[in-house]
C-alpha cells in the first residue's frame, strides 16, 4: 500500500495559472484541516529560484533542492500541493490528483486581470487549450486517481470542495488508523 504509513491523504491540486488552484486550496484547507502547501511560494521560501527567464518572465526552479525540502513535509501526510506542474513530483507522494479547468475567454480575463501579457499570457492560455497539464497528470500517475474538475464559477468551486471533502470523508473510513 502506497499510503500505509499516512495518517491523512496527500492531495495535488493542479492546472494552469489562473484556473483557482489556491483559491479553492485555501477554502479546502480552511475545511479540513489540511496543510495547504504552495509550491511557488515554497520555492520562494527554501531559495530553490535559480536565474532568472526573460521571456517567460519567471525564475528557473531548482528542482531537486524543492523536493528535498518537501520530503519530510509529504511523508507526514494530509498536505494539499498547489502547483502549476504535475510531473516532477514523485508518485509516491499523492492519493488523489486534481486537474482544474477553466474555459479560455473566462481564463483570459483572469490573467489579463492579474497583469499577464504577451507571450507569457498566450503560452498559459495555450496550456489551457491544449490540456498540457491534464496529460501530465495523467502521465505521471495512476489514471483512477486524476480527476479533472471544472472551475469557471463560484459554483463549481464550492462543488469541487464539497466532493473533495467527501472523498476525504471516505479515505478515513478506508483507511483506518
Ligand atoms: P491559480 O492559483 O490557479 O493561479 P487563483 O486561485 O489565484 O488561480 O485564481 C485566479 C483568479 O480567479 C482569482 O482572482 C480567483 C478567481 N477564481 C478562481 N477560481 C474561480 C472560480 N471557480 N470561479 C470564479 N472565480 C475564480
Amino acid at each position: 500500500m502506497l499510503n500505509m504509513h499516512r495518517n491523512a491523504p496527500n492531495i495535488l491540486i493542479t492546472g494552469t495559472p489562473g484556473v483557482g488552484k489556491s483559491l479553492m486550496s485555501r477554502m479546502l484547507s480552511e475545511k479540513t484541516g489540511l496543510k495547504w502547501l504552495d509550491v511557488s511560494k515554497l520555492a520562494i521560501e527554501n531559495e530553490c529560484l535559480d536565474e532568472y527567464d526573460e521571456v517567460y518572465q519567471c525564475s528557473v526552479l531548482d528542482e531537486d533542492k524543492l523536493l528535498d525540502g518537501m520530503e519530510s513535509l509529504m511523508n507526514e501526510g494530509g498536505k494539499i500541493v498547489d502547483y502549476h506542474s504535475a510531473e516532477f513530483f514523485p508518485e509516491r507522494w499523492f492519493d488523489i490528483v486534481f486537474v482544474l479547468r477553466t474555459d479560455n475567454t473566462i481564463l483570459y480575463d483572469r490573467l489579463k486581470e492579474r497583469g499577464y501579457c504577451g507571450k507569457k499570457l498566450e503560452d498559459n492560455i495555450d496550456c489551457e487549450i491544449f490540456q498540457t497539464i491534464l496529460e501530465e497528470a495523467r502521465s505521471s500517475y495512476r489514471k483512477e486517481i486524476v480527476h479533472e474538475l471544472m472551475s469557471n464559477t463560484v459554483d463549481q468551486l464550492t462543488d469541487n470542495v464539497n466532493r473533495i471533502c467527501q472523498w476525504l470523508e471516505q479515505w478515513k473510513i478506508d483507511n483506518p488508523q
